[in-house]
This record gives C-alpha cells, structure tokens and sequence, in this order.
C-alpha cells in the first residue's frame, strides 16, 4: 500500500447498515482526535461512566470524564452509548454494604434505593445527550446450567435485580433505549440462558429494547455458525442489536505464549480473513444491527494489553499503532462491494 491510497472513512462505508463506534478514554480521546473524528460515529466511555467511576464514595458524583467524552461527540455530530449502570464488577464496595466495616450486606430495601438514585442521577445527567444504556452488564453466568451469575447484586435482590435495573431505567429516561450487554454472547449455551432471560423480562413486561453483543472475539473463536445463530436468536425477539465492544484478539483464550513482539504477516492475514466474515455476517443482519463499536480505537493501546497474559500485547483492531489501515481493515471495506 502505497501513501497515495485513499483510505475510506469507516463510517461512511457502512452509514447504510449501522453507525462505527470507539470506546474512549481520557488519554484516546486527546491524542486520537483526529482518527476518531475520520472514522467514527459513535463513542462509549470505556471506563469512566462505570459506578466506580462516577459514584466512587457515596453520594459524590463525577462527571467529568464522561463530559469531555459527550462534548467530543457532540462537536463531531457522534452519538454516545452509556456504559454501563448495573454491573458486578468496577463497582465500589460500598454499595453492597449497610456499614463502614463492611461487615454486613446492605438490605435488599437498601440496596434498590442505591440503585436508584445511581440510575437516578445518571440517567437524567446525560438525559440529553445519552439516549441508549447498557443496563446491567454480564449478568448471565458462563459455565454450566446456572443461569445468572452469583454477584452481589443477586445475592441481595435476587434474580429480581435486572427486571428492576430496567424499570428504574425506564422510569429515570423514557426515551432512552435499554441495553441488556454480555460477552460469550456466541457460545450457544450462554446465549441460550441470554435469549430465555431476555425473553422472559419481555414477557413481565419489562422495558427492554435491546442487546448488546460485546464481541470479545479472537483468531479461532467464536465460529462464524455460532455468531450467526446467536444474531438470529437475539434477532427474533425483536430486539435491536449492538455490537458493543468488539476486538479480535491474535492469541486463543487460553494460549499463554509472551513471545510475540509484533504481529507476523500470517496473523495479520488470518485477522483479516477472521473481519471479513464478521462483518459479512454484520451486514446480512444489518436490519437488527444499529451499530458496531470497538472497544478501542487502534493498536497503540487497548485494555487486551496485560490481559489475560501480563505484559503481553495485542493487536486487536482494524488500525495499527500509528492508526493505519491494517489488511483487516480492507478486507473489511471490501465487504460492501459483496452485497
Ligand atoms: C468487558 N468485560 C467489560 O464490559 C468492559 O467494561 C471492560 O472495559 C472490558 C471488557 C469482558 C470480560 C471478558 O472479556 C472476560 C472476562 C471477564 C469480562
């Protein structure tokens, strides 16, 4: 690829099928201003509207982050996801308690009436500018044939707890569109237990509009069969679907390998044989699909770096480290001349 390519703005080549998001962060959102304001459509915070990011001590809200990330969008006609209200994890202790010591857990009573000042004041802060919310986030356990995962949340308000995220939510933002996010959201018996709770809230009544998939997705995993099965399950319930937080990892869940100092021409190839059929996949379904972020924006940093594996890194996106198109990236572009 010669400097003389015309790189095409992501956004653009899919404005008819959904909008491209990043998530952002503070230090992302100053030094890629211009890749992100050229690529994309739509930002999610990627740390700092979490609970403990906004509501560390009780009672003392901060705003700031997720301000500066809002008036980013704003100035460049973006669209903000929130992310996200009701989580077990990135949550202070605090919440969970009904004292200082931490000794015992707060009331059920005590617990909702957190929850919904938390929703509360949130909610109404970005009433106008965040008009879609990843509810509670990973609330479906992974292994096994339990359906909900054992946090804290469930322990104090029983399974009770997500049917109230969402009317609290509802209550807090009518307009706004309420997101249930996981990950795994391909493995067929994880997305099974997704299908049926989503399913079921449906049925109460609840005020849900939408999944989100997360898309944590790697060189040999998920299959493209399962993907797709696990859009058209969510697809049939008439939910709107997101792909929320979407990288593709180079190294398998479990491999440990710390040798790899940069990506080898046949991973950057199998990355992006991997992105085609993706988004092959993403825009045969793009009537049910309203957007596809990243959870980051390109090589130089995303949180895959240390993680699982400390000290190793990853190259995960579409960029590279200097946000260049990588071959994922055109092999991506190209989907649109196949429909
Ligand atoms: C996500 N968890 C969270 O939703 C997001 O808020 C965070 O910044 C990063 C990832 C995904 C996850 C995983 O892929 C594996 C184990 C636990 C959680």
């Amino acid at each position: 690829m010669t400097h003389h390519t015309i790189v095409p703005r992501l956004k653009d080549v899919f404005k008819d099928s959904f909008r491209i998001g990043a998530a952002v962060n503070d230090f992302v959102l100053e030094e890629r201003k211009e890749v992100l304001a050229e690529h994309f459509n739509s930002l999610t915070a990627e740390n700092s509207m979490k609970f403990e990011s906004i509501q560390e001590k009780e009672g003392v809200f901060d705003f700031s982050e997720g301000d500066r990330i809002v008036a980013f969008a704003k100035e460049n006609n973006m669209v903000v996801r929130g992310h996200t209200l009701v989580w077990h994890n990135q949550t202070p202790e605090w919440v969970f308690y009904a004292d200082k010591d931490k000794k015992k857990l707060a009331s059920k009573e005590l617990l909702v009436e957190r929850m919904t000042t938390h929703i509360h004041t949130v909610m109404k802060h970005y009433e106008d500018t965040i008009l879609c919310w990843d509810v509670v986030n990973e609330a479906i356990e992974d292994k096994g044939t339990t359906r909900l995962r054992d946090s804290l949340w469930y322990q104090i308000m029983g399974e009770d707890f997500i049917d109230q995220a969402f009317r609290i939510a509802h209550a807090a933002n009518p307009n706004a569109q309420l997101f249930y996010n996981d990950y795994n959201e391909s493995d067929p018996e994880k997305s099974d237990k997704i299908y049926e709770t989503v399913k079921g809230m449906l049925a109460r009544g609840v005020p849900v509009h939408g999944i989100g998939l997360q898309c944590h997705w790697n060189l040999y995993g998920p299959s493209l069969d399962d993907i797709a099965h696990a859009i058209e399950k969510y697809a049939s319930l008439g939910m709107r679907l997101h792909i929320t937080e979407m990288d593709v990892s180079v190294f398998e869940f479990e491999d440990r390998r710390t040798d790899l100092l940069a990506p080898t021409e046949e991973l950057l190839a199998m990355q992006a044989e991997r992105y085609e059929g993706f988004f092959k996949i993403f825009r045969a379904h793009s009537d049910a699909i309203d957007s596809v972020t990243f959870w980051g924006v390109d090589d130089a940093y995303t949180w895959l770096d240390g993680f699982p594996v400390p000290d190793r890194k990853n190259w995960p996106f579409l960029l590279d480290d200097k946000s260049e198109p990588k071959p994922a990236f055109w092999s991506v572009v190209k989907t649109l001349e196949e429909k």
